[in-house]
This record gives C-alpha cells, structure tokens and sequence, in this order.
C-alpha cells in the first residue's frame, strides 16, 4: 500500500471520530459485507480531491458521506475512510497474519501452497472454479484481472503470478529454506530456473492444454502438435540438466521452489493422459519428485491436490 493514502487519524475531532465509529458499526452489523470490489473501489483513486470524486463507492459509506454534504469535505473523508477502511480489511485478511490465497486443486497455486506450508504459514484457501464455460466473479476478476490463479493477498497487497508468488513467499519466509539468500552463490541458478520454468515449461503447458487459444484457426491440432513437440525438448533440456546436479535437486541437494514449480508442471502434461508420454522417460524429474516428497508438508500438498 501506498504511504501518501495513510494519515494520521489521532487529530480526528470527537464527532468525526463518532461519524467513523457508526460507518463501522453499519460493517459490523452485517447490513453490508465489505467485499474485494470494494476494496477495489476504494483503491482505484485514493487521492481523490474536489472536482474528481467519480468514485463509484457501493456501500453504505456514501451515503453516510452525502449527508456531510460537501465535495470537499468529501475528498478528506474518503482519505481518511480509506486507511480506516484498508486497516479494517487488514484485520479481517490477516487475522494472526493469515495469507489469503485464491487457487485451485490441482493447478498453478500448487506451488504457492508448497511455499506456505513449508514456511509453516497459516492461510485460507479460496476455491476459484475455472472451467471454460464458468464465468468469473466480478470481485476476483478486481483481483486478477485475466481470471487466473492464483492470486495471493498479504497484507492488503494483491500478488498476481505464481512463480512471483512463490518467489515472494520463500524469500520472506527464509525458514522455509527453499530460497538462496541474496548474494549466496546459489541465488543465480535459482532465479535462472524459476524464470525458465516460469515462461518457459509453463507457458509451453499452457500452449498444449489451452491450444484453441492460440490460433484463429478452427482446428488447433497443428498449435497442439508443435506444443508437444516444443515440451519434449524443454523437458529433455531439464532432465539432462538435473542428471548434472551433484544431488536430486536443481541447487543440489536441497530443495528449493524451481524443484516444486518443475512437478506442479510436469502432471499437467496431457501427453502423460494420452500415454504419448511416460513418466519413465524422465528419471531424474521422477527422482527430484520422489526426493522432494520425502518432505512431508510439501507430501501433502501434492497428495491434497490429487497428484500421485
Ligand atoms: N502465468 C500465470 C498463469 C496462471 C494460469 O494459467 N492458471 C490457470 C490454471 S493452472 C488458469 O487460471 N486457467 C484458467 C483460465 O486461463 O481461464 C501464473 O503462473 O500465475
């Protein structure tokens, strides 16, 4: 969050502090649920002054705003109610410091998990149905504009991306030990394989599963066949790569995120489905994978979001 939104409430006067106090009380009353497109509205134009309140603000905090009757005194309140109502979010998000992560079983927020679980981080798991044909809610779409997951929310802060997630979360949480400290020597390696991963394994993934996305063609056979061709040599390149480790795993013999990243990715190869693909083909992925279960926060995970 942006410090220029903060101001310090302690020269509120005793009426505008009552003023607050009953906006609150219309929150905690339940006759209105804040909700992320409200927090969204809020944070569209926090700086709002006189002559650009265009601000769409859906809760009963506008009306209670109206009755003060000024535009400026308006735009000082919005101000204000901003940080009260920002610090209001952060209580109900972080309870304990509890991240909020929006996901589904089985994809890219996967990783995300691994990282929180390994860091021994409590949070809630927000279920995001994204079949094709299920539309997204308006609110999550505030979160994540693309409709994605995951999205992460720490603090009030929105985290879009899963390997920015994960990289993210690991160096906050260094007890996780999945991460290199910046300027160990392994940093380099690490950073080269989660972008590598990142955008290129996965966006690969993405190629094959997604293919009719990808052409404007009626038929995404000939996007589906390069896409498997183009996986096959990825995948080769990171099985010769991790032959070449003096241990199972991509920094050795530690597991770091570009270790989990690699096996959230590899299941979702639909070549596996169609037995085009073996598992077999690749020891040393199957090695790392083996490996990194011996860990039992990241076991479960993996086991909680149906892989084997
Ligand atoms: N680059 C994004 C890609 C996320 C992504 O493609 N997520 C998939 C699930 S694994 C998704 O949300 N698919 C639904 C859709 O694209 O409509 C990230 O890594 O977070």
């Amino acid at each position: 969050m942006s410090e220029d939104r903060t101001r310090d409430l302690s020269d509120l006067t005793e009426a505008q502090t009552a003023e607050i106090d009953a906006i609150l009380k219309i929150y905690r009353e339940g006759s209105h649920e804040p909700d992320y497109q409200d927090v969204g509205t809020l944070l569209v134009d926090p700086d709002a002054t006189q002559g650009s309140i265009e601000i769409d603000i859906q809760f009963p905090v506008w009306s209670r705003l109206g009755r003060v009757g000024q535009i400026d005194v308006l735009a000082d309140w919005i101000s204000v109610l901003t940080q009260v109502h920002d610090n209001l979010l952060i209580d109900e998000e972080n309870q304990a410091g509890r991240y909020k992560l929006f996901g589904t079983l089985g994809a890219a927020s996967l990783a995300p998990q691994c990282v929180l679980a390994q860091a021994g981080q409590p949070y809630e798991f927000v279920e995001i149905d994204i079949a094709q044909d299920v539309e997204r809610d308006p609110a999550y779409l505030k979160l994540n504009p693309h409709g994605r997951i995951p999205t992460l929310i720490d603090n009030g802060e929105v985290i879009i991306e899963s390997a920015a997630i994960c990289l993210y979360l690991a160096d906050k949480h260094p007890e996780s030990g999945l991460a290199p400290a910046i300027g160990s020597p392994d940093r380099a390696k690490y950073l080269q394989w989660m972008v590598y991963l990142t955008n290129t394994l996965q966006e690969t993934m993405l190629l094959k599963i997604y293919s009719d996305r990808y052409t404007t063609a009626t038929d995404a056979d000939g996007v589906n066949t390069s896409a498997s061709a183009r996986l096959q040599g990825i995948l080769d390149f990171l099985e010769t790569s991790l032959k070449q480790q003096d241990g199972p795993f991509f920094l050795g013999n530690d597991p770091s995120t570009p270790d989990i990243y690699l096996n959230m990715l590899f299941d979702w190869n639909p070549d596996l489905e169609n037995g085009s693909l073996q598992k077999a083909d690749y020891p040393n992925i199957q090695h790392n994978y083996l490996e990194l279960l011996k860990r039992p926060k990241i076991a479960k995970v993996f086991l909680d979001n149906g892989y084997a």
